[in-house]
């Protein structure tokens, strides 16, 4: 058969499409299968890294068809975000306009991979029917105090021109730009996250059995649980005086009490509250007050690389010693975490012992470390054994520990604290292209949810946008209206939700049937059906962000009622990177390889081969040139090949006893293929291994004549393929078999077992030749076939013994 992969892909995706080929059964009495590879955003074309998770998780929905479940396998856009808004800034495309172009031309594109979506369930999260139910979540949160407004400092990208969350700040930086972000204090809403920090730790064990340890550890560090003592350093009385006894001192949190009676001094955020009253109120020196401004200002990077700080000229009394300690305003010290204010200890911390070297702090030991000894010239960080430390000394740091903590509590100095790093969520965003927040203030009701019978709140379409300020606070008269509670004047809030909000929950809403996608967001009975998710492919790059928010909404949305799931994904497949000449394929190295291109010149089939065999799905994938020829080369040889294989409607019987060395291997290699094939699948999804297999076979088939074995071989390879190389599989087997691959085929055991021993035969001891024997042959029809081979040796000579080694060897012994 020639192989002309344009014209069979074309033809078999409309095939598909024409017969709703991959719309899940409605009925709920089979098995299911829920496969879902992380939605994309539609910048505009795919690339390499989409069409590797797209093709991943479709070799999962095509296998399990198969093998007879229900498979849901859907699509949607991940499509509100600055990127649009951006693209409207310098092109002047409405943002609407750009993104919902670029999704007609990205679902072309997965069309053109032969990806076999549901159609009926596809949505994007800009869509007004999505928002609208969205809004009405966000109303709940807020209604039962999931969701908050405070002012706070937040991270502010000065590029993007946006707030964002800290799991959106990477390395100090803006996750989507790279700008190094700086804090800036704003009014924004926050999801309680941190109310579930404990569940989001604990619920990680029972993910263990299918998510990868790398991402279960990320998490659990981003949450960052840690143990500890509070306690409040009290000012010296005249301090307090001069604080016009405002303040009776503030709270510090350490995770290391132990170290308690190394303090030398301690550190205040910059914007801690003390030091704004003290600013305010002209305490500081003008110089002073300027460089604790400056610090505000920082980026995050700066403020920890470069350890920085100032003097208050104030001072606290040590709970312990009662010696009074200097307190500093340091820039590495965040506001945001424990009460924003530390106790430092340089001679045991690695940050306070650098900024007390260059402020010449004192720097006292207290802890000898298990070598014993003082370290010099840098902090003694690991635990040991306490000394100077009045009756903790000679204690261990555990034991001091408990004991340090133990002694607050009972003397109401402090108390002991579990601390988070994870915070809440800030979901603000000052832009445009996203849904709205569907909250009012007024003057006289505060802040006031929008009724739910006016959901969706939407977004103006002539909203100006030029990329300064927020369009939805500078539109005329979008954001007026009346309160909905005293009918009085009031605003709306003009701050759209981050984008995550939106991916937290598509994986639910695609379970909503044809039938019930328009009165509402999802359906219970169908909910409880289609969930978990049972393979999630995407990248490790989510590994904290959209994971960690999904884990979150999904129990949020639990305990506001609306869905009875706890963890959203069973089993979780990080994919790993595309990369070209060592290098992550980007625009910017411009390194990429145009997937419109490659499906031009070899098809689909070819690229999805190329891509599932070039490496295990979860390490990366190096791009090879010559081995898509040579996945090419392989689909244009087994196009070519079947006409080897016979026509016929059902699989060819066999007597595999009575076939040849070369036909009992060929089959041994089909059924071996098959056998990877439910391995990769079901636990390994080393695609490769089981690629590597079929072609095997393929080679071990052509060693051979036999019509039977090469009809069964394609009936079986065919079915093996199909998940892989959909198009060509359909059409192979369509044609010779008038089967689509759609019937799952067992594996025939007898092609395993050994059925023939190859055995050496010598004539006194010496080797002379090689005979083949049945496993069950009896010693006499062994020797006699053994004799007629040695005829030539044997001539003349008298026969004195004859030995059989099972397995192994046959001797005759002569003499003369
Ligand atoms: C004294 C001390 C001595 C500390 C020592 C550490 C080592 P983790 O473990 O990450 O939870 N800290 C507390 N609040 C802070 C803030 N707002 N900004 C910056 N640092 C802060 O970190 C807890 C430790 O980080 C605390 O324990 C505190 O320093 C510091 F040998 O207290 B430690
Ligand atoms: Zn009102």
């Amino acid at each position: 058969m020639h192989y002309n992969p344009a014209e069979i892909e074309k033809k078999w995706q409309s095939y598909w499409d024409e017969n709703r080929s991959f719309e899940p059964d409605d009925s709920f009495d089979k098995e299911k299968k829920y496969i879902l590879s992380m939605f994309p955003f539609p910048s505009g074309r795919l690339h390499m890294g989409h069409v590797r998770n797209y093709t991943i998780g479709d070799s999962f929905a095509r296998y399990y068809r198969q093998q007879g479940m229900n498979v849901l396998h859907p699509i949607g856009w991940d499509s509100f975000g600055m990127p649009a808004e951006n693209a409207a800034i310098k092109n002047g495309v409405h943002p609407k306009k750009w993104t919902y172009e670029n999704i007609d031309y990205m679902r072309k594109e997965l069309s053109s991979l032969g990806l076999s979506f549901s159609k009926e369930r596809e949505f994007a999260t800009s869509d007004e029917l999505y928002t609208k139910f969205e809004q009405a979540f966000v109303i709940d949160l807020f209604e039962k105090g999931l969701m908050y407004r405070k002012k706070a400092y937040l991270n502010w990208c000065p590029h993007d021109l946006t707030v964002l969350a800290n799991e959106q700040v990477v390395d100090g930086c803006c996750w989507r730009c790279d700008t190094p972000i700086v804090k800036k204090e704003m009014n924004q809403y926050y999801l309680k996250i941190s109310d579930y920090s404990d569940e989001l730790i604990e619920d990680l064990k029972v993910l263990e059995k299918g998510w990868p340890k790398q991402v279960l550890t990320m998490q659990e560090n981003w949450i960052g649980r840690s143990n500890g003592l509070e306690f409040t350093l009290q000012l010296a009385e005249h301090d307090r005086k001069m604080l016009r006894d405002k303040f009776e001192g503030f709270d510090v949190y350490t995770t290391r009490p132990d170290t308690i009676y190394g303090v030398t001094y301690t550190a205040l955020a910059p914007e801690h509250e003390l030091v704004t009253f003290m600013i305010e109120n002209g305490m500081l020196d003008i110089k002073v007050a300027a460089e604790i401004e400056a610090m505000k200002n920082a980026s995050s990077i700066d403020r920890q690389k470069h350890k920085h700080g100032v003097a208050l000229g104030i001072e606290v009394i040590h709970p312990l010693t009662q010696k009074p300690i200097p307190v500093w305003v340091a820039n590495f010290v965040l506001m945001d975490y424990g009460s924003g204010a530390v106790m430092a200890v340089p001679a045991h911390d690695d940050r306070d012992f650098e900024f007390a070297t260059k402020y010449e702090l004192p720097i006292i030991p207290v802890i000898a470390s298990e070598a014993g000894g003082i370290v010099e010239g840098a902090a003694m960080t690991e635990p040991g054994m306490l000394f100077n430390s009045g009756e903790f000394s000679e204690m261990n740091s555990a034991e001091a520990k408990a004991a340090i903590i133990d002694h607050f509590e009972k003397e109401k100095l402090g108390k002991k604290v579990t601390n988070y790093r994870l915070k809440d969520w800030g979901i603000s965003r000052q832009r445009y292209w996203g849904a709205p927040i569907p909250l009012i203030h007024c003057e006289s009701c505060g802040i006031v949810p929008e009724k739910k019978e006016n959901l969706p709140v939407t977004l103006p379409e002539d909203a100006e946008i030029t990329g300064e300020g927020n369009p939805l606070e500078h539109h005329p008269t979008w954001k007026y209206c009346k309160c909905p509670k005293c009918g009085g004047d009031a605003e709306r809030e003009t701050d759209t939700m981050d984008t995550f909000i939106q991916s937290s929950w598509y994986f639910l809403r695609y379970t909503a049937s044809p039938k019930i996608q328009q009165e509402k967001p999802f359906d219970k009975e169908e909910l409880a059906y289609w969930m978990n998710v049972d393979h999630y492919i995407g990248g490790i790059e989510h590994a904290i962000l959209h994971l960690l928010y999904s884990r979150f909404f999904t129990k949020a949305l639990r305990d506001i009622g609306y869905i009875d799931t706890d963890e959203p994904f069973e089993r979780l497949l990080t994919q790993g990177m595309v990369l070209k000449d060592g290098a992550k394929m980007s625009k910017s190295k411009g390194n990429t390889v145009d997937p419109d291109a490659l499906i031009e010149k070899y098809g689909a089939d070819t690229a999805r081969l190329f891509i599932l065999f070039a490496a295990p799905p979860t390490q990366e994938l190096e791009w090879n040139d010559s081995a898509v020829e040579g996945a090419y080369r392989f689909l244009k040889r087994f196009s070519e090949r079947s006409e080897n294989a016979r026509t016929t409607s059902s699989l060819p019987e066999i007597d595999h006893a009575s076939l040849s060395k070369e036909e009992k291997a060929a089959r041994k290699k089909v059924y071996e293929a098959l056998q990877r094939s439910h391995e990769v699948f079901s636990e390994r999804y080393t695609f490769n291994t089981m690629i590597a297999g079929v072609m095997e076979a393929m080679n071990a088939l052509n060693d051979q004549k036999n019509e039977d074995v090469w009809t069964e071989g394609y009936w079986v390879l065919c079915a093996v393929l199909e998940p892989i190389v959909p198009h060509l599989a359909w059409e192979i087997s369509t044609k010779l078999f008038e089967r689509r691959n759609l019937v799952p085929n067992a594996v025939k055991e007898e092609v395993f077992t050994v059925d023939s021993v190859t055995l050496g035969v010598a004539v006194n001891g010496k080797r002379r030749a090689e005979i083949e024997v049945g496993v069950n042959d009896d010693k006499s029809v062994i020797i006699a076939q053994a004799k007629e081979v040695l005829a030539k040796w044997l001539e003349g000579k008298e026969i004195v013994k004859e030995i059989v080694v099972p397995n192994k060897l046959v001797n005759i012994v002569v003499k003369g």
